[in-house]
């Protein structure tokens, strides 16, 4: 059968600034927290793989942008660097970051690939987190100042905005599971981060609509659809429930119908972690709710009821409501550890469309991530990866059937273009259309999957 897809539907990937530029001598920018945390513990990032060099994008962009444009892109999404155009996060603009991302948004536009811009993945100015970081609404202000001057310098040219990417992962992350600095077990300072970026969220589509920029803005999500062990039982459906409403609804709610779900309010009042507000913050987010929703798809999270001791009953945690469910037979992704649930990604459309107006949407990652790819290479260089080749149709059979039943998706784009740096895990699992050879001279090697893709695009679909 041929899987044909709408007109104009935006064929893409996606990928961040602090994961693919690097840094060179002289660029100007700032600390992110990632550089000053890699200076600080370096054994903490796999291989002690630091985030100065990534991909070395800021090198290599108009050459990469020609490759995106051979692999069939349309759109493209990576993030404006906070710390590269406010180094200080507050304060002077860098004029070679202005220059840079001029000249790299305009290259992709040339070649018919539209920009979509992200401001912030998970990387703060370490100025800024020396005051907390989002823990202070003081950040949340500078943040919109930071948006507004993003708007003003390439608002001409950019018509896809995003205030964030998964916001939800600084707040496990870095507050509750201890993977991303500060590295912190304390859920009430949770709470108030992902109330401040909710509200930085909201306050940058105000200054936006404000200013009358053209073009729309949104918020990208990582939703893991959240199934209970067994359906017919009403605990873990309850368990179940409580765990979409910490880790999907937290921000989903919010940002798309402008207000909190009354049962998440409760469970957080019950826990006393109920975040430090401002008595115009509700009309804020009733007000100003987006235009465009991002999903990253990536697992589902598969729950019961709370079987596990509680061990520290005095550490309030969102798992003290649910335990996680590792379902026999279920298909893995050994490398990433993460479930392969290709079904969940037509379920979040789903709820997508019944729950939340039918919102325009469109597919902002989804991926696989895989160890020691080196394996399948070929003599003419490339890597024979079937198996994400597998992966992307098998998931994008769902999105055209949920296109069928009437879902606003506009669009799929995948984690990642080429090889890139993934935070702690550094290069260890590669996600890429296109590799990238670190040994030697980080050179770009197209994958199997990036002529698969290019061919999907210029058919608007594919045969399977
Ligand atoms: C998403 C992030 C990306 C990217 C991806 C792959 O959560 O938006 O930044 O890293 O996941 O995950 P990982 O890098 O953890 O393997």
């Amino acid at each position: 059968m041929f899987y044909q897809f709408p007109e104009k539907f935006w064929w893409g990937s996606a990928a961040s600034g602090p994961q693919t530029e690097g840094r060179v001598d002289g660029d100007g920018k700032g600390d992110s927290i990632w550089d000053m945390w890699y200076k600080k513990e370096p054994t903490m990032f796999f291989n002690q793989v630091g985030p100065e060099h990534t991909s070395e994008v800021y090198k290599h962009y108009k050459s990469d942008v020609a490759l995106m444009k051979k692999i069939g892109h349309n759109s493209f999404r990576t993030s404006i660097q906070w710390s590269r155009l406010i180094p200080d996060g507050v304060g002077e603009v860098n004029q070679k970051a202005v220059d840079f991302y001029n000249d790299y948004f305009d290259s992709l536009i040339a070649q018919g690939i539209e920009p979509f811009v992200n401001l912030y993945h998970f990387d703060m100015p370490n100025e800024l987190q020396k005051i907390g970081g989002w823990e202070n609404r003081q950040v949340v202000d500078a943040y919109v100042t930071f948006a507004k001057t993003c708007f003003e310098l390439f608002g001409a040219k950019i018509r896809k905005w995003f205030t964030h990417n998964e916001p939800i992962v600084p707040v496990e992350a870095g507050y509750l599971y201890q993977f991303h600095y500060p590295m912190l077990i304390d859920m009430k300072k949770a709470v108030q981060v992902a109330y401040h970026e909710a509200l930085s969220n909201a306050l940058a589509v105000q200054a936006f609509k404000a200013g009358g920029y053209q073009g729309e803005i949104g918020i990208i999500l990582n939703l893991t659809p959240s199934y209970p062990r067994d359906s017919n039982d009403a605990e873990d459906v309850l368990a179940a429930h409580r765990a979409d409403l910490f880790f999907n609804r937290s921000f989903l709610d919010v940002t798309v119908l402008g207000h909190y779900p009354q049962d998440l309010i409760d469970l957080i009042k019950e826990s006393y972690c109920m975040p430090e507000t401002e008595p115009d913050d509700a009309a804020i987010f009733a007000n100003n709710t987006i235009d465009l929703l991002g999903i990253n798809y990536y697992q589902p999270r598969r729950i019961k009821k709370k079987e596990s001791p509680i061990t520290n009953p005095e550490i309030p945690m969102p798992d003290h409501y649910f335990d996680i469910y590792e379902m026999p037979g279920r298909k893995m992704n050994p490398y990433r550890g993460w479930e392969i649930y290709e079904k969940g990604i037509y379920d979040l459309l789903i709820n997508v469309r019944d729950n939340y107006g039918n919102i325009s949407c469109y597919i902002s990652e989804n991926g696989m991530g895989v160890e020691n790819e080196e394996r399948f290479i070929q003599e003419d260089g490339s890597i024979q990866d079937d198996y994400r080749i597998e992966f992307v149709k098998d998931h994008l059979k769902y999105v055209h059937q949920a296109i069928q039943e009437g879902v606003n998706v506009k669009g799929y784009h995948m984690w990642t273009c080429m090889d890139n740096w993934s935070w702690c895990n550094a290069y260890k699992n590669r996600y890429g259309f296109i590799s990238v050879d670190l040994d030697n001279d980080y050179k770009r090697t197209i994958k199997a999957s990036g002529y698969w893709f290019a061919d999907t695009a210029m058919r608007n679909g594919f045969e399977d």
